[in-house]
């Protein structure tokens, strides 16, 4: 091949991808599947509606045709209403919020709107994978601190915890800005008040911005709060906030997400979208709005979208909890979102195998669990740095949004193998 055919210097090293990869694998193997975070449930009926609605009807017509670039204005309203009311402050529809392609774009826009050729950028591990390629198509270098067991065998992932010392030591005066995920993904933890009061402080001390990957922020159990960074004291004018659609709604094929913070920070954003997507489809931004406005007005009651969906999946994490207990696979119960980390430590199982393939203990284990077992799930050593690697390397990430009848599915395959391993013995 030409040298010149060769991709572009910003994308080598770039081309791994853990989705890539095992959705794949599930697509050709068909197991039950509990890998990417999707629900395989029905989205909400009144959404549903209004997509139809939207869609239907000479008096919709335009809603099939190019609308306003930054977000479709009766969504940005919708947005900007909910989250004035939450983080007490009001959000200017127009200058303060970026409607963009799934939480996915919002992150992209932000740093390439954001980081420059030799930027540092905070990652907190374990994270979304995609924060570490998108630093580095910036130009940026990505800096990582894991978070860290409290001692070796936690219960919950309140137990994982930064050492604000380590974190301390990552700032630099090339550091522009630090990501964070609460709910995080993969492994559920919600970061309480005074951990994010520490990291705030922080990207205070040394003017940082703060990138708040939010998607999950209705996915909270028991007596745990989402606290979202921009509501901090004087962290507003430092963070952009970034939410999704298909994660809010269950609907993660719309593809639909936003960011919210000061002008100075969405409109490098809006320029980075202006000049690549430039706007996005109408009739889901429509809807989600009808979605928002309907929402808005049971906030907090019970029949809530958000507080029953957090309700749902509260008992279907218990379920999955109890099911994998009983194989071995020592749960670490998450406080929100709606994946599960399992530790594998105690499986024996033969890795040697060569369908199995190779690279890390997880990546490895949950290839022969989707081909011989039948059971689709996510390696978490994808979520750290190579050199991290190894922290990851022993759990295993299940999603549990899930129809009770595929969890009765995975549940029947985990009995039978753990049938199995003791007739073995
Ligand atoms: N940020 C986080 C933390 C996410 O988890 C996701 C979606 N991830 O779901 C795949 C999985 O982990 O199985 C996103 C951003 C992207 O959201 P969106 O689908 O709105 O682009």
């Amino acid at each position: 091949m030409s040298k010149k055919h060769g991709p572009a210097k910003r994308i080598q090293g770039l081309d791994k991808n853990v989705w890539v990869e095992f959705v794949g694998l599930a697509l050709e193997y068909k197991p039950v599947n509990l890998g990417q975070g999707f629900p395989d449930f029905a989205a909400p009926p009144n959404l549903v509606d209004a997509l139809v609605k939207t869609i239907s009807g000479e008096e919709n017509k335009m809603m099939h045709q190019y609308t306003r670039g930054f977000g479709h204005p009766r969504l940005v309203k919708a947005i900007s209403t909910l989250y004035s009311q939450l983080i007490g402050r009001e959000i200017n529809q127009n200058t303060e919020i970026l409607c963009t392609v799934g939480a996915y774009d919002s992150l992209f826009c932000a740093f390439m709107g954001l980081i420059d050729e030799g930027d540092e950028v905070i990652i907190i591990e374990p994270y979304f994978d995609c924060y570490e390629p998108m630093t580095k198509m910036a130009g940026g270098v990505p800096v990582f601190v894991p978070l860290k067991p409290k001692h070796p065998r936690v219960p919950s992932t309140r137990d994982f915890v930064l050492d604000p010392e380590e974190l301390a030591s990552k700032f630099t005066d090339k550091t522009k800005a630090l990501v964070l995920n609460t709910p995080n993904n993969p492994l559920g933890k919600v970061f309480k008040r005074s951990e994010l009061e520490m990291i705030a402080d922080l990207c205070k001390k040394h003017d940082v911005i703060c990138i708040s990957d939010e998607v999950y922020e209705w996915l909270v159990f028991d007596d745990n709060e989402h606290i979202r960074m921009a509501s901090l004291p004087d962290m507003w004018d430092r963070t952009i906030t970034i939410g999704s659609a298909g994660k809010t709604f269950s609907v993660t094929g719309w593809k639909l997400g936003w960011s919210y913070g000061p002008a100075h920070l969405i409109r490098p954003m809006m320029t980075i979208h202006q000049n690549s997507l430039y706007t996005i489809p109408t009739p889901l931004q429509e809807a989600a709005a009808i979605g928002f406005e309907t929402e808005l007005a049971r906030l907090n009651q019970p029949d809530c979208y958000f507080k029953e969906l957090a309700a749902m999946l509260k008992s279907k994490r218990e379920r999955m909890a109890k099911f994998l207990s009983e194989v071995g696979l020592v749960p670490i119960i998450p406080e929100g979102g709606y994946f599960m980390m399992a530790d594998t430590s105690g499986i024996d199982v033969d890795l040697n195998d060569p369908e199995v393939g190779d690279g890390n203990r997880d990546y490895k284990l949950v290839r022969w669990l989707t081909k011989k077992k039948g059971i689709g799930a996510i390696p978490p050593s994808a979520f750290y740095n190579p050199d991290h690697k190894h922290l990851g390397e022993n759990y295993i990430r299940f999603c549990f949004i899930k129809e009770d009848s595929t969890l009765d599915k995975a549940e029947k395959i985990i009995r039978e193998w753990k049938e199995s391993m003791t007739n073995a013995k």
